[in-house]
């Protein structure tokens, strides 16, 4: 038996997103499997990976399924640990690891008011205080993270990881709503929109079938921010 992994919309699932660009990136052998939410194929896919009820869920070569995107990027760090999902340097996977729970377990007002949508980008969408403190926490912690371990490049904490991807939907939130972040943040999101392997992800999502209505906003739509 091979790993596979269950996998939702690719222009509206953000914990697909995560998963799915660590297995592009580091060329990880699992097979993905794609199921569109809201329709009948999304519980007849996770039919085949008992007992997950959301995506992304992995099924391991030895049957067991693995859910919730942090234990699965764990897992995937763990089974893989030579493509270096995590920094190799100690300091640096700390702080790596930290930043991605934290955006697990986090964000919940900008998550709620700017669902991910690759699709569509939208402008004159009015941020909450709430919103507005989410932004402010995410810049709070990727300029520490940057001024400690990015000096060599745009990711966060050295070369790209688990980390960088778990904040990949936010950056593609806060380019899709035109979110007010200072010029750091906004080099971070450029950086996530100019990656080869989100790019590649996007294309392929917007050729997965007609647009899912429960995502539209009542905000004024613009195009996508990069041509890409
Ligand atoms: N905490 C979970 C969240 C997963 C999640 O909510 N996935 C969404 C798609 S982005 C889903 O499967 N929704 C279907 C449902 O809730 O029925 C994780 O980290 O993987």
């Amino acid at each position: 038996m091979s790993y596979e992994l269950a996998l939702g919309d690719r222009s509206y699932s953000s914990w697909s997103l995560r998963i799915g660009l660590l297995v592009a990136r580091y060329d990880l052998p699992i097979t993905c499997r794609f199921a569109r939410l809201y329709t009948d194929a999304f519980p007849a896919l996770l039919a085949d990976f008992p007992p997950a009820r959301t995506v992304p869920a992995l099924r391991t070569p030895e049957g067991l399924t693995v859910t919730e995107s942090l234990a699965i990027a764990e897992e995937l760090a763990t089974r893989f640990p030579d493509q270096g999902l995590w920094p190799a340097d100690p300091a640096a996977r700390a702080m790596a690891r930290g930043l991605a729970s934290e955006m697990h377990a986090g964000f919940f007002a900008l998550r709620e008011a700017c669902p991910m949508n690759l699709r569509q980008a939208y402008a004159d969408f009015p941020v909450s205080p709430e919103v507005q403190a989410d932004l402010d926490r995410l810049e709070t912690i990727w300029s520490a993270a940057r001024a400690q371990f990015g000096q060599q490049g745009p990711w966060l904490c050295g070369a790209y990881s688990i980390a960088d991807a778990f904040f990949a939907p936010v950056a593609a939130r806060i380019a899709g709503y035109g979110l007010p972040v200072g010029a750091e943040a906004q080099a971070y999101v450029t950086a996530h929109l100019e990656d080869p392997y989100f790019q590649a992800w996007r294309a392929e999502g917007l050729a997965d079938g007609p647009d899912q209505e429960t995502y539209r906003r009542p905000y004024t739509p613009r195009p996508w921010p990069v041509a890409d």
